[in-house]
C-alpha cells in the first residue's frame, strides 16, 4: 500500500485544500494528514484560525480523500512521521516549494503541488467581513 502524507491548519476548508487533498491522495492509496494542533498555529505558525482543532478535524473526516489525521504539533514532526507512518510521498503545496526536501534523505518522494489560485482563508476571512 502506498502511504501519502501531507501537513496544514485547514481552517475554513475550501475547494483548494479540497483540489490539494483530492491531489495528494491520487498520489498513493492511503492519504494521512498531518493537522495543525491549535498550539501549533499559535505558537509557531503565528496562525489565529477561526476554528478549533477538533472542528477542523471533524471537517477533515467527512473528506473521502482523508483515511488518517494525527496531529502536527512541531515542525520536526515530519522526520519521525515519515518512518513511523511509513510513509512513501509527502505531498503538501507549492507555496512551500524546496522547504521539505529534506526528506528526500529519508527515502520519501517529496511532491510540491500546484496552490489553487484566488482562494484562501484569509480571503474568506476578509470577505466574511465585508473588508472588499
Ligand atoms: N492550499 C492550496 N490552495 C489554496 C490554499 C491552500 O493548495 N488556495 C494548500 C496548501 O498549499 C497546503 C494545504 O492546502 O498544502 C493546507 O493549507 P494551509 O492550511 O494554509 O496549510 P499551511 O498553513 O501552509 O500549513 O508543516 C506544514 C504546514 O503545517 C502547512
Amino acid at each position: 500500500m502506498k502511504k501519502v502524507i501531507t501537513y496544514g491548519t485547514f481552517d475554513l476548508l475550501h475547494y483548494g485544500h479540497i483540489r490539494l487533498l483530492e491531489r495528494a491522495r491520487a498520489l498513493g492509496d492511503y492519504l494521512i494528514v498531518g493537522l495543525s494542533s491549535d498550539e501549533f498555529n499559535e505558537k509557531e505558525k503565528h496562525k489565529v484560525t477561526f476554528q478549533s482543532y477538533e472542528e477542523r478535524k471533524k471537517l477533515l473526516e467527512a473528506i473521502r480523500y482523508v483515511d488518517e489525521i494525527i496531529p502536527e504539533e512541531s515542525w520536526e514532526q515530519k522526520k519521525e512521521d515519515v518512518h513511523k507512518y511509513d510513509i512513501d510521498v509527502f505531498v503538501i503545496g507549492d507555496d512551500w516549494k524546496g522547504h521539505f526536501d529534506f526528506l528526500e534523505k529519508e527515502g520519501v518522494e517529496v511532491v510540491y503541488l500546484e496552490r489553487t489560485p484566488e482562494i484562501s482563508t484569509t480571503l474568506i476571512k476578509e470577505n466574511l467581513h465585508g473588508n472588499k
